[in-house]
């Protein structure tokens, strides 16, 4: 039987939406993605019951106040619901040991989860960052990830792979038990792993819009999730 995935979703304007990029990589993957709209703690439980794996999508910034600060000015939208959805979900699958695939904002909401820090924004507080928000297109790979985790040194046969990149904040400190699994040039976090867990994994870029377009260190990051979801 394929393991059926929840998938998050992005809050647009009056409605929910995900970019179909997300689907296609867990089919490609061999999983039956469900996608679930923003939940109330009491129902997340419930949901669980039904899947074998969750997918936290990109989407907006989170809300600063859950990692203890007050808003930057270039801090960009939030929307405390689906913050509030995503923490409980989290927290939920991760109890379980549910093996979960944390992509970009899912992966800073995953540091924060555990107690982790977020860069606001990365042009006004970091020191000579790279282009982290590039202007090629989704499925172009545009800057280096050096791979220091274990699981994802695992995954990729590789100590070093090429990403794109679509993100304006980034981990700062690190959230308990969170293992710093992948590094840029600039020293921007882009990959984390849980060390008590057999597959908590976030990463700060988008391989599911590189995935469909045949890139091997995506397909292999999916097809990795999917089979521990079985
Ligand atoms: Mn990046």
């Amino acid at each position: 039987m394929k393991p059926i995935i929840a998938v998050t979703m992005h809050t647009g304007d009056k409605k929910l939406e995900i970019n179909e990029t997300y689907i296609q990589s867990v089919e490609l993957a061999g999983g039956i993605p469900l996608c679930i709209p923003h939940l109330d703690a009491q129902d997340v439980e419930a949901l669980l019951n039904k899947v074998d794996g969750l997918l936290l999508i990109g989407g907006h910034d989170v809300n600063p106040y859950l990692y203890g600060q007050e808003p930057h000015q270039k801090l960009g939208m939030f929307h405390t619901k689906r913050d509030n959805s995503d923490l409980a979900i989290l927290q939920s699958a991760f109890k379980r040991q549910m093996p979960i695939l944390a992509i970009c904002r899912g992966h800073q909401v995953l540091n924060v989860a555990f107690g982790g820090t977020l860069i606001q924004d990365i042009p006004s507080q970091w020191e000579q960052p790279l282009a982290h928000a590039q202007a090629s297109m989704r499925d172009e790979a545009t800057h280096t990830v050096k791979i220091n985790g274990e699981k994802l040194r695992a995954i990729f046969g590789t100590e070093e792979i090429r990403t794109n990149s679509f993100h304006h904040q980034a981990i700062d400190q690190l959230g308990e038990g969170l293992v710093a699994a992948g590094v840029a040039v600039d020293g921007m976090n882009e990959a984390v792993e849980h060390d008590e867990h057999p597959f908590c994994i976030g990463v700060q870029w988008h391989p599911e819009a590189m995935a469909p377009f045949g890139d091997a260190n995506s397909i292999k990051l999916f097809q990795s999730f999917i089979e521990a979801c079985k």
